[in-house]
């Protein structure tokens, strides 16, 4: 065997450390905005992210509704593949046909008003008064408003407040959450108002749907307008039937694909990869992995991966290590990967992005992956907290948890991402069924996220990915210094205070 001289680290080893912070680095002036896909030098990638995430190409995370949310807030999801090829597909349309616009304010606003106009009204006052328009576009018109002073009408006086505040214009739209009227399931169309109030779990009113002549059984958002502000969504796909699941999924409008395997240097991903290219050109947007070293980039890389993921192992739900003895730390995978990726750059003049799969536990180890290269990250466990993500939620020992299982858990029975040839079949769990606490809603969250990660690229002194990758400086922890960065040699007085 060959010896790899160094040790396999991971996130929780690093530390950052300040930079000179200027007045050009205030935490909103920071860019999150990353490329996904590979692009050469001095073009741009055809897709980028606003914000350097993706949602796990996972049963327990990735549906439409996770998509839709994620999408609305600058990531992008990739719908998972362990499931048919229709109910998928089925899954990508839904987001494309999702049509956001929906805002708060407050005034007696006209069709002739625009979004800018009810966002410069909810500047002035606090008050609640909601907007709707065909898309989110600050020049696009208002097609239904609500009034009113109290944003928090319970269902018991929805009946008489929508009556008092309500002045529907007679189009239909949908909602703020990206909600499309036939997967709003706990709404009651009411035909004497012409509205579709959304009940949030408090019974507090989320929003209203308006159309005169609605149609229950009918979902088809196509007729709500023919603009073209879609939101993007990927999709997973295995080296077994990509012939069928592909071509099903470019029709359904998928923006991007991306094998999805646990070990992905295999000659299986390069031939997947080349049918896709031979048979869409670049047309097709298509990622490969997982790799953990700099062979298995250059292998995907060259076989026409438009970007690789990285990660064996890592994953909170992943026993892989345990069970097979391969992986890699995740820092130190991320690290040589993406010096293979500047070395091919440097080589080729093109720019194949890398994203860091797994493993993330606190939010600062984000900041840390990007520092050391990943242009984008995917999370499971991060995702599958929220009210987006598809499964249950549960009380469990008093405590609100959510379900979260592995694709390579017997709960998913995801063979093909765990396929080295043979039979079919999973042979073996890589992965465990789980739960993790419950965390609300996905935008709170990913606000808080992102407020500490720009807080933090703020402290190194840089505004964005790029800069921070150049100019970050890391430096590795000793385990007697890990504990002097917790609260230490105190009585801490409340425990959830402790993080
Ligand atoms: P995490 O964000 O929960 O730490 O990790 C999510 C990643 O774990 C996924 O994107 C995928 O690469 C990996 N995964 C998914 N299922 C399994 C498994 O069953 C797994 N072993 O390792």
């Amino acid at each position: 065997a060959h010896y790899l001289n160094d040790i396999s680290r991971t996130f929780s080893e690093y530390l950052l450390i300040p930079g000179l912070t200027t007045k050009e680095c205030i935490p909103n002036q920071i860019s999150l905005k990353a490329p996904l896909v590979r692009f050469k030098a001095n073009e741009e990638p055809a897709i980028s992210l606003n914000i350097p995430f993706v949602s796990a190409i996972m049963q327990s995370v990735s549906d439409h509704k996770m998509a839709i949310a994620l999408a609305r807030n600058g990531g992008l999801s990739f719908i998972f593949g362990s499931q048919s090829i229709e109910s998928q597909a089925e899954m990508v349309r839904k987001v494309k046909k999702y049509k956001a616009g929906f805002v708060i304010s407050d005034a007696n606003l006209t069709p002739e008003n625009t979004l800018a106009d009810v966002l410069a009204l909810k500047e002035k006052s606090g008050h609640a008064t909601i907007g709707i328009t065909e898309n989110g576009a600050s020049d696009s018109k208002l097609l239904g408003i609500v009034t009113g002073r109290d944003y928090r009408i319970t269902r018991d006086s929805l009946d008489k407040k929508v009556k008092e505040f309500m002045t529907p214009f007679d189009k239909l739209i949908t909602g703020e959450f990206g909600i499309s009227l036939a997967e709003a399931n706990d709404i009651i169309w009411d035909h004497k108002l012409n509205c579709l109030p959304i009940i949030d779990n408090n019974q507090c009113l989320k929003y209203f749907v308006f159309r005169k002549d609605y149609d229950s059984h009918q979902d088809n958002p196509n007729e709500i307008s023919d603009a073209d502000k879609k939101l993007l969504v990927g999709a997973g796909i295995n080296t077994r039937d990509y012939r069928e699941r592909v071509p099903q999924l470019i029709e359904a409008g998928v923006d991007v694909v991306c094998i999805d395997s646990s070990d992905g240097f295999s000659v299986w991903q390069k031939e997947t990869l080349e049918y896709v290219k031979n048979t869409y050109g670049d047309k097709v947007k298509i990622g490969a992995g997982n790799v953990v070293d700099r062979d298995g980039f250059l292998y995907l890389a060259e076989a026409g991966a438009d970007f690789v993921k990285v990660g064996v192992g890592g994953g909170s739900i992943c026993i892989t290590r345990e069970q097979k003895g391969i992986g890699r730390g995740q820092a130190t995978a991320i690290i040589e990967v993406a010096a293979a990726r500047d070395e091919y750059f440097k080589k080729t003049g093109v720019y194949v992005p890398i994203c860091s799969d797994g493993g993330i536990v606190q939010d600062y180890h984000m900041v840390l992956a990007l520092a050391m290269g990943a242009d984008f990250i995917m999370m499971g466990r991060y995702f599958a907290r929220f009210d987006e993500s598809p499964t249950r939620k549960l009380m469990v020992n008093g405590n609100y948890m959510k379900e979260y299982w592995g694709e390579g858990s017997n709960r998913a029975r995801n063979w093909q991402r765990y396929d080295a040839g043979g039979a079919e079949g999973l042979k073996f769990e890589e992965g465990v069924d789980s739960f993790v606490p419950y965390a609300g809603k996905l935008k709170d969250n990913l606000d808080i996220t992102l407020g500490k990660i720009r807080s933090t690229m703020s402290s190194c002194g840089v505004t964005s990915i790029i800069d921070l990758q150049k100019n970050g400086k890391i430096t590795l922890v000793s385990s007697t210094s890990i504990i002097e960065g917790g609260a230490h040699d105190v009585i801490v007085k409340d425990s959830r205070n402790n993080g």
